[in-house]
């Protein structure tokens, strides 16, 4: 079973779009194995966007991606990775066909409303870049703690 990271990004949450995005994802029959909210650190989005380092649109999109709340989803299921980007749409909201989330949502500009890996490898590493092991750990620990209680 393939797991992809999925993020709403800051202009995703402001337009209160969350909810109709999960439920594209949901209708589709995959499956959230895990979700949270927070605001992104400078450290990470630059990490996360490494590969555009030196582009000349690089700044704008780390402003854009720590402007505010972001929400997390890791999903499951087969062939999860190509489903989810094909269900986002092309990176430019110009390009992007009606019926993808990009298509129908995004305006044109940086903010693009969405992100998905694209490859296993790039899937693996998103995963382990916002969702840490020690975040699962404490998690887990809580739960038990609480059902103990
Ligand atoms: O995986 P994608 O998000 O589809 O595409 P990517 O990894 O090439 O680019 C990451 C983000 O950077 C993209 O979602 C929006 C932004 N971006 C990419 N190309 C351009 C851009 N922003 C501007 N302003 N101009 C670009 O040409």
């Amino acid at each position: 079973m393939e797991h992809t990271l999925v993020i709403i990004k800051p202009d995703g949450v402001r337009r209160h779009l969350i909810g109709r995005i999960i439920q594209r994802f949901e209708e589709k029959g995959l499956t959230i194995v895990d979700m949270k909210l927070a605001t992104m650190t400078p450290e990470l989005a630059k990490e996360h966007y490494q590969h555009l380092a030196g582009r000349s649109f690089f700044q704008e999109l780390i402003d854009y991606m720590i402007s505010g709340p972001v929400v997390y989803l890791v999903l499951e299921g087969d062939d999860v990775i190509d489903i989810v980007r094909k269900m986002v749409g092309a990176t430019k909201a110009v390009d992007a066909l009606p019926g993808t989330i990009r298509g129908d949502f995004a305006v044109p500009g940086t903010a693009n409303i969405i992100h998905a890996s694209d490859s296993r490898d790039a899937s693996k590493n998103e995963i382990a870049r916002f969702f840490p092991p020690t975040h699962y750990q404490y998690e887990q620990e809580a739960v038990l703690e609480s059902s103990s209680l």
